[in-house]
């Protein structure tokens, strides 16, 4: 048995490479244990292996057991024996329980034999050698060539040294740099924390939220934008048929970046005994569009479905336009439903004389908050008592703060496990306008400065200087080149990660950037600091992967307190791309057994889904990732929706999206299944191979061909780009600039559209094929997810 680890050990080649090894795991510090997975702080103090109580890969009953072991060899021993052995033989075998064990018994490689006795460091094999060879036969019982190797200190030693300097018996206890940040969350050289990920739920179509209902069952639901809620068992089975399926009522589009949609939902802090949940949604009525927040009560024979009429609404609000529809919605602490409505849209919050955020009697660029209890007689909902602005006559009740412009993403905090400090601090990240993001703590009646500031810095000069704003900054803003569109994220009060507690963990959506403040309790300042993916050794547990799809949409906390984050590769409502990761950190873990729950169990109707990972590890072994995300739409196509792309909608290419922080190695264009190619579908010819601009190019009966310019405007440009994918047209590019398809027919001529059509067919044209024009008046366009500006997240 234990032999095997010596012939891994033979031969020159075997030798270098685990020297190169030994250098990239001392570049990174990676401490894991036998089990494969970080070390912990025993929940005791070991009486045995006592050098390990603080941090290490043992618990009492392990320390128990090797003590019982020891014990059992020693009997062997004279008195004189155990005086000159018995330290050695106890430092042995406490190397278990050391937080570098897997790297002493060699089983950092799931592939390779473990050792059965921990790598030594040649000098010390060599004293153990002299002094106690005869006590090997105790340690390796099972070993036949124990007795050959007794005699000859080169054989022994071959068998016990572990021929890295820095990592073998004893020296990895006094390396100071091994030891300098045991058993703290690692940081890059450039001060990034290295985490890694667990893929959790894959498949889905722009996951827009992810709750629980805090009844013990552990369940998770998740709502995607186009209308669904699902439900997935703690085991990550999901139910197969949807919680909620609003999609004939939600109002959104498959147009990368809509805003509208299904936005969120919250569950009823008492739901086990009120069974309701509540919704935040978009919707068009009467020709207005419109979010709609309503309560939906459980199903009476399904507890995995809600009564689909039941639905009550509480509140809507006329969007004044499309984009900033808010749409988070949370229970605090204090038992009330918290709205967090966007400031109605478009650009600088153009509306009434000094906007949407800061007039007290708009609902819009608020966070409301409502008393939803005892409403089954009256009114839908009740105004707290101590609402902030009860007395004053032109704001309306339901105000709790102000001056936000579109919140994405708030969370409670649940406060310390320990001692409950900061529970019920609210947390936002608003979403800025030309420069800054920012992440708000909000308190009751405060003004959070939108229009008259953008982060710390003034957005409309006049508001901004009136003294009597006395507006409440953030505690963090980040300027664009950072990120576009910051999603709020999570205090870290979990039981798994106990370094992470009490670090705010969020990201951007734009720039795919996971990020984390961290309070310093005795100035009240938050330190920022990114987050990238653990690179090396350091992501290689099971399951563990180190890389994500970029657009961060949002984040979430399982019942007990995990964390986890919602992201896509393409942010698309109809785009099967998103996935959803739990946050690990790789250098500590609570003790085993500590955070073990039962969950209620939950009947299941129907069938369920069982969860197939994608995703996989970038490479190891050398540091395969770097923490910088893309800031530009990449290029090429990466593997996508395997068993859903016959699902896909329109007929954008399925490329536009990427994965931060690595390349993918699995990543391949797609081949042998080309999409049907349909009458009036476009696509974008450019040199660099663009997906966001290029020569229009059509295809109708079978053949594909350019357009001319002489009447093709913004309008026209915009039918192409939602065919595309993109929600917006922000140029057209004229006389053949994005290049000349001359081996094309000229297809269409005087093309005049209204915007809306499907396909530039339907617009007003020529006869396909007639036309007096030549390839130097060939169209292009460029499209955007903004019409503003190319910049604006
Ligand atoms: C997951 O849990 C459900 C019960 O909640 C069970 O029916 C199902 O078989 C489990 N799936 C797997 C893969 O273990
Ligand atoms: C959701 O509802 C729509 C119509 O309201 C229906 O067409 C669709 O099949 C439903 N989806 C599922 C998965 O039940
Ligand atoms: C404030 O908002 C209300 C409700 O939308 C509107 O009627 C009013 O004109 C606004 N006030 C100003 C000063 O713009
Ligand atoms: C400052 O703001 C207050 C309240 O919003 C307003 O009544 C006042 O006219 C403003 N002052 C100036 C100089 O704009
Ligand atoms: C050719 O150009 C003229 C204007 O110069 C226009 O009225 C006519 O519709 C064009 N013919 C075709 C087939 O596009
Ligand atoms: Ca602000």
């Amino acid at each position: 048995m234990a032999m095997k680890g010596a012939r891994v050990r033979g031969g020159h080649g075997s030798f270098r490479v685990l020297l190169l090894l030994a250098t990239v795991w001392l570049a990174n510090g990676h401490p894991q244990c036998l089990d494969y997975k970080p070390p912990f702080q025993p929940s005791g103090a070991l009486v045995f292996c006592k050098e390990y109580s603080k941090f290490g890969c043992c618990d009492v009953e392990r320390d128990i057991a090797i003590s019982n072991r020891y014990y059992e060899v020693m009997d062997f021993f004279d008195y004189g024996g155990f005086v000159s052995c018995g330290k050695f033989i106890k430092s042995i075998m406490c190397q278990e329980c050391s937080p570098y064990a897997a790297h002493l018994y060699d089983a950092e490689d799931a592939n390779t034999p473990l050792r059965n006795l921990p790598g030594l460091c040649g000098d010390y094999c060599t004293d153990f050698w002299r002094r106690c060879r005869s006590t090997i036969s105790l340690l390796l019982t099972e070993d036949a060539r124990v007795m050959e190797i007794e005699g000859d200190r080169d054989k022994f030693c071959a068998l016990l040294e572990l021929k890295d300097p820095e990592y073998c018996y004893p020296n990895v206890l006094t390396n100071a740099e091994l030891n300098a940040n045991l058993g703290t969350v690692q940081a890059d050289p450039e001060g990034c924390l290295q985490l890694c990920l667990q893929e959790v739920a894959n498949g889905l179509r722009n996951p827009v939220a992810m709750v629980h209902a805090n009844d013990g069952t552990h369940r998770f639901f998740v709502a995607e934008q186009l209308g669904y809620v699902w439900v997935y068992m703690p085991n990550g089975s999901r139910v197969d048929k949807p919680f909620l399926n609003l999609t004939s009522a939600v109002l959104t589009s498959p147009w990368v970046g809509d805003e509208r949609g299904f936005l969120c939902l919250a569950f009823h802090p008492k739901f086990k005994s009120t069974e309701k949940v509540y919704v935040y949604y978009s919707i068009n009525v009467k020709k207005e569009e419109r979010i709609r927040i309503s309560e939906f009560t459980l199903s009476v024979t399904d507890m995995n479905m809600l009564d689909h009429n039941s639905e009550r609404i509480l509140l809507e609000i006329v969007e004044p336009a499309s984009n900033h529809n808010g749409g988070q919605l949370l229970f605090g602490y204090d038992g009330y439903l918290y709205i967090f409505v966007g400031d109605g849209g478009k650009a600088g919050d153009p509306f009434g004389a000094f906007g949407n955020s800061q007039n007290k009697s708009s609902l819009l660029g608020k966070v409301l908050r409502v008393d939803v209890d005892d409403n089954n007689d009256g009114p839908p909902y009740w105004i707290p008592v101590d609402n902030p602005f009860l007395q004053d006559v032109k704001a309306r009740p339901e105000v709790y703060a102000y001056g936000v412009r579109n919140m994405w993403r708030c969370s409670f905090d649940r406060g310390d496990p320990g001692t409950g400090a900061g529970r019920g601090r609210l947390f936002c990240g608003d979403v800025g306008q030309n420069k800054f993001e920012e992440v708000d703590l909000i308190i009751k009646g405060g003004n959070y400065g939108w229009r008259a500031k953008e982060g710390f810095s003034c957005y409309d000069n006049k508001l901004c200087h009136n003294s009597s704003l006395n507006d409440i900054l953030p505690i963090f803003a980040y300027p664009h080149k950072i990120g576009k569109s910051v999603t709020g994220g999570y205090i870290y009060r979990g039981c798994e990660m106990p370094n992470l507690n009490g670090l705010y963990i969020f990201g951007d959506f734009m720039s795919g950037r996971l990020m984390s403040l961290k309070e310093d309790p005795s100035t009240g300042e938050w330190n920022y600091k990114e987050i990238c993916m653990g690179t090396g050794q350091s992501c290689n547990f099971p399951k563990l992967i180190n890389n994500y799809v970029k657009y961060i949409i949002s984040f979430a906390e399982d019942e007990a307190g995990e964390l986890y984050f919602l992201s896509t590769r393409i942010p698309s409502a109809k785009t099967y791309a998103g996935v959803i990761y739990k946050i690990v950190d790789p250098s500590r873990r609570a003790p085993p057994g500590k955070c073990s729950f039962t969950a209620h169990p939950v009947p299941v109707k129907g069938k369920l889904y069982h969860f197939h990972p994608r995703e996989s590890k970038g490479t190891t072994g050398r540091p395969a990732a770097t923490h910088k995300p893309y800031y530009t739409l990449p290029k090429t196509a990466s593997k996508l929706n395997k068993g859903h792309s016959g699902k896909m909608d329109g007929l954008k290419d399925d490329s536009i999206g990427n994965r931060v922080n690595k390349k993918d190695p699995n990543s391949k264009p797609r081949k042998g299944r080309r999409r049907k190619l349909r009458q009036g579908m476009v696509r974008l010819a450019s040199p660099g191979k663009r997906l966001d601009r290029g020569r229009v190019e059509i295809f109708i009966k079978g053949e594909w061909g350019t357009i001319c310019d002489d009447l093709f405007d913004r309008k026209a440009a915009t039918v192409v780009c939602r065919q595309l994918g993109y929600p917006f047209a922000i140029r057209v590019a004229k006389r053949a600039e994005m290049g000349q398809g001359n081996h094309l027919s000229i297809l269409l001529d005087d093309v005049k559209c209204e915007g809306t059509e499907r396909t530039l067919l339907d617009c007003q044209r020529s006869k396909i094929g007639q036309h007096n024009c030549s390839h130097k008046e060939d169209v292009g366009v460029i499209c955007g997810y903004s019409e503003y500006d190319e910049e604006e997240g």
